[in-house]
């Protein structure tokens, strides 16, 4: 009797844990791919491409140092990014579109004047503007060691950390976003803020390189004809190679972003805002933002 009771214990626990593990699965199961939300998918989720870890080390160790650039600087910089790729705890690296702050687009506007949307990329960590985060993207800050980087600057592009100058530490960006590409952004639209965005135009990276006036190689900056389709807010993703969607901006009211700024720099304001709404009833929420 004893006996048998021992073992119904034991029956029930091992049904339990099966349980446990069953939901376990589900639950994984339920993250992915989540429908009928605005949110982008992540690029990890999506069946993004990944290169083994040692590969990755592999290319690192076997970069060579390019010429003209201090070699004692180049190697401890390497160093920094070997134990940074390590660290990470990954067997591999995925490769996808940058998400996160590493890669939303933060100034995305609409310019008036020439019905243009108006955005700079982003991709933290690809500091030779390339395209991708990868070994090259070491020597920028090898040739600019140490410099400030004021707001604007392209030192402030290589300065990934945001510490106010180029250093050591700008490698832990190479790290975090190795193997993050940027080959075309997304222009997608929504009737509301808070909606499902609906991809109306894309817009090409290397294009936009290519269009870059002969000298000017920093910001790479996107102007954009404001595709058939818009609706009332307009946001961009970047998307790689693979089609591995990234961080999506932030919306933007189109219609309203250039009056909005026009407003903010001029001295008469009231005259302004009557001007630029006059449908408005209620005239004094132009002046917000
Ligand atoms: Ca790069
Ligand atoms: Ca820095």
């Amino acid at each position: 009797m004893k006996e048998r009771s021992i073992w119904s214990i034991a029956v029930m626990v091992a049904a339990t844990l099966c349980a446990v593990v069953i939901s376990a699965a589900c639950g994984n199961a339920g993250v992915h791919n989540p429908s009928g939300t605005s949110a982008p998918a992540a690029a990890n989720d999506s069946g993004a491409s990944s290169v083994a870890i040692g590969s990755v080390l592999a290319e690192v160790s076997g970069y060579n140092v390019p010429e003209g650039v201090d070699e004692d600087v180049f190697e401890a910089l390497r160093s920094e990014l070997i134990n940074g790729l390590a660290e990470s705890g990954q067997d591999r690296i995925p490769a996808g579109a940058p998400t996160g702050d590493a890669g939303a687009v933060t100034d995305l506007t609409y310019d008036h004047a020439t019905g243009n949307l108006v955005w700079s990329y982003k991709n933290t960590g690809d500091y030779d503007l390339s395209g991708d985060v990868g070994i090259p993207d070491i020597t920028p800050i090898a040739q600019n060691y140490m410099a400030m980087a004021p707001e604007g600057s392209y030192e402030a592009w290589i300065d990934g950390d945001a510490s106010g100058e180029v250093g050591i530490s700008d490698i832990t960006p190479i790290a975090n976003g190795y193997l993050n590409a940027v080959s075309e952004y997304a222009i997608l639209t929504s009737s509301t803020e808070g909606g499902t965005f609906t991809e109306i135009g894309r817009a090409n990276f290397e294009e936009a390189k290519a269009a870059l006036p002969p000298d000017a190689e920093f910001p790479i900056v996107f102007e954009v004809a404001l595709p058939v389709g818009a609706e009332a807010f307009i946001a961009v993703q970047p998307v790689d190679g693979s089609e591995n969607p990234g961080e999506m901006s932030a919306a933007m009211d189109w219609e309203h972003a250039g009056l909005i700024s026009c407003i903010d720099c001029h001295t008469d304001k009231e005259m302004l805002i009557a001007t630029a709404e006059p449908e408005e009833p209620n005239g004094g929420e132009g002046g917000e933002g």
